[in-house]
Order: C-alpha cells, then structure tokens, then sequence
C-alpha cells in the first residue's frame, strides 16, 4: 500500500492541492484540482467526469450538473470552458449515473477533433434505458461542438430501475472504429440469452453497426488495446469476484452464470447458477475479492520517467480507492501487484503524450500524478 503524505498547497489557486506518494521505489507527485462545474449530480449521488485527452495536451471531460456537458480544461493555464451539450437533459433522471460514460477522440487536427461520446438514457416512452454512441466534431478554435451521427444504440430498451452496470467504455481502435463495453443494466432477465440482445457484451462498433466479440460480462468498465494487440477488460463482480480480462472473439466470460463472487440472494435481480466458480466459461487472469470495483485500464509508456514501472497497467479503483499497478509478464501472466493509495474514487483514467497519469474522482477533481 502506498503512502499518502499532504504537504501545502503550492499554487495560487485554494483549489489545487499538492500531495507526494512513496510507492514501492517510486515517489509520485499528485496534483488534484477541484472543479465543481464537472461534477455529475444526482439525488443522493455525485459521479466524476468522463475523460479524454486530445493531441494538443487539453482535457475532455464529459459531464456537469446534468451529465450531458463536454467541458475543455487546459492544464497549461487551468482554464477551464464548457463547450456545449450533447443530448437533452429530458433524456436523463435526476440520478447520476445518467451522465456520459466515455469520451475517445478517433481523430484530431489544429482545428477540430473528431470524438465517440457514450451515454445511458431514456427510451421514446421515458420507461426504459438504452446505451447510446454518437460520433460529435468539436471546434477547437471557437470552443464548440456538433453532433454528427449516432453510431449505436443498445437493444433491449431495459426497465428504468436499472440504469446501473451501464459500462459505455470505448477504446480506439483506428479513425474509423472502437472497441465498446455494454454491461448488463441490471436486467433481471440478463441470464435469458435469447432477450438479452445487446446487454453483457464487448463490440467492435463503427458508423455502419456493431459486431460482437464477446459475451458474459457483468459490467466492463475499463478496457484498453495492451502493448498496442491484446484486448484487456476490467469488470464488476457481484459482492467479490472483480474481474480483469483478456478478451478473445466469440468467447463467453460467464455473467450471469458463473462468477467468483457471494451469491447473490433471492431479492436480488438475477442469481447466478454458481459462485466461487468459473467452470464451462473464460477465467479472468486476475479477479479481487472483496470487491474492489475496478474502473479504467491504462498502460504506463515504455521507456519513460515511470522507469521500472514503464510499460505497465494502471487500474483505477472506487470502493478501493486507489490505483492498482498490474505486471503482466510476456506469456500475460499477472505476476505483481500493488496499491497506490489516492484517497478518492476514480472514475475516468488516462495517460497524457508527456507521460502524466490524469484521473477524474466522484468528488469533482482531477488528479494529475507523475513521478518525481
Ligand atoms: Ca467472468
């Protein structure tokens, strides 16, 4: 476990905090910066922002009062903008988990950006939820944007007490096409494969549909693209049984069916055939219990500041609150782990082209971390 030390602010600004991590031979530098416009609220809740950061070295950060802003935040002079919004708060609840789940620029130039913004909202009859993906052309000049097209929308629409396990993580794949998580909404019919249509399942998505590549997941919230070839996915367990993936087509990584975790009991809305098991489907290649509730993956550059750390996974964490460094050996053996601890729940998680860590927390900051 790493050690957290505060020491006192160094910016001008009462909104900044410095704070220094010793975790195993490294020491880390933390930068967290409150910003109350990016927090997504709801009754009861708040949820951090979604993140991306473009070429240029800006923030992308989805979300707001309402969850269905896009706001730009320049890290060189902390100037932060909202730059518009992408759908219609009469699509949401008044609950935050009804917020934008992702934002992944596909391509980018001086001038604009090109960005797969995903999102959980109501169906035409205002009973239900869909995940949706649209494809938005941001104005990096005038600070503005337009929606172009929308490249998904999720089938089955599901009873609105279930917005949960929403995922909506997207990874880049080239200018054209992502890779998509939709987790299982807390369906209660998710364990009846022929009406649980889109739910559970990791695609390829571009304009012109989605093909699925593989099924069984409870609620993927991270993924990324290892070492530029191996498709990594972290996922929610129900009460234990978190999970970390390497995904491979037409695979079945059990969910609903088997899991690691407790059971759940019979008010619960879907009960597994067996716990504390994975027979018959694809074992994770790392899995918590208790949970952890793992969030997004991102692997540190090769040959950097980060030294014998370069190259590595880092894991966000809520319940956890930490980052978790995975070593993953040639064969994709998990053969070290540890925990940075943060004191804050990570909801979005990135690596900057300088090699900072950038996260966004459930309590509406961004921490920026490097090392020292
Ligand atoms: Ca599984």
């Amino acid at each position: 476990m790493g050690l957290l030390i505060l020491i006192p602010s160094v910016s001008a600004s009462a909104q900044v905090q410095n704070s220094v991590i010793s975790s195993r031979g490294l020491t880390l530098q933390m930068k967290s910066i409150f910003l109350n416009e990016i927090q997504v609220r709801g009754e009861g809740s708040t949820r951090g922002a979604a993140l991306a950061i473009l070429a240029n070295g800006d923030y992308l950060l989805g979300g707001g009062a309402n969850g269905n802003q896009i706001f730009r935040y320049q890290p060189r002079n902390e100037k932060l903008e909202n730059i518009g919004e992408v759908y219609s708060d009469t699509l949401r609840r008044n609950d935050a988990r009804f917020a934008i789940t992702d934002l992944q620029p596909l391509s980018e130039n001086e001038r604009e950006a090109k960005v797969l913004v995903s999102y959980p909202r109501l169906g035409s009859n205002q009973n239900c939820v869909q995940l949706q993906v649209d494809l938005i052309k941001i104005n990096l000049i005038s600070g503005s944007l337009e929606n172009i097209e929308t490249w998904f929308v999720t089938d089955p629409c599901v009873p609105i007490n279930a917005v949960q396990h929403a995922s909506g993580k997207l990874e880049r794949i080239d200018s054209a096409s992502a890779y998509f998580t939709v987790g299982d909404f807390g369906f209660t019919r998710i364990n009846n494969r022929r009406v649980s249509g889109d739910l559970s399942t990791i695609f390829k998505i571009n304009k012109d549909g989605a093909e699925k590549i593989s099924t069984g997941h409870r609620n993927a919230q991270g993924i990324l693209l290892y070492r530029d070839k191996y498709l990594l996915a972290s996922e929610h367990g129900p009460r234990g049984g978190d999970e970390l993936n390497i995904i491979k087509p037409d695979t079945d990584y059990g969910w609903p069916f088997v899991t690691w975790g407790a059971a759940y009991s019979a008010g619960d809305y879907v009960v597994p055939r067996r716990s504390n098991s994975h027979d018959g489907y694809q074992k994770p290649i790392m899995y918590w219990t208790p949970s952890i509730a793992p969030t997004d993956l991102i692997q540190l550059p090769l040959n950097s500041n980060w030294k014998r750390w370069s190259g590595q996974i880092l894991m966000g964490t809520l319940r956890e609150q930490s980052l978790v460094r995975i070593y993953l050996d040639n064969d994709l053996r998990p053969t070290a782990q540890d925990f940075i601890n943060v004191n804050e729940r990570i909801r979005g998680l990135e690596i900057s082209q300088n090699g900072i860590v950038v996260a966004t927390t459930d309590s509406g900051r961004i921490l920026e971390i490097k090392p020292l």
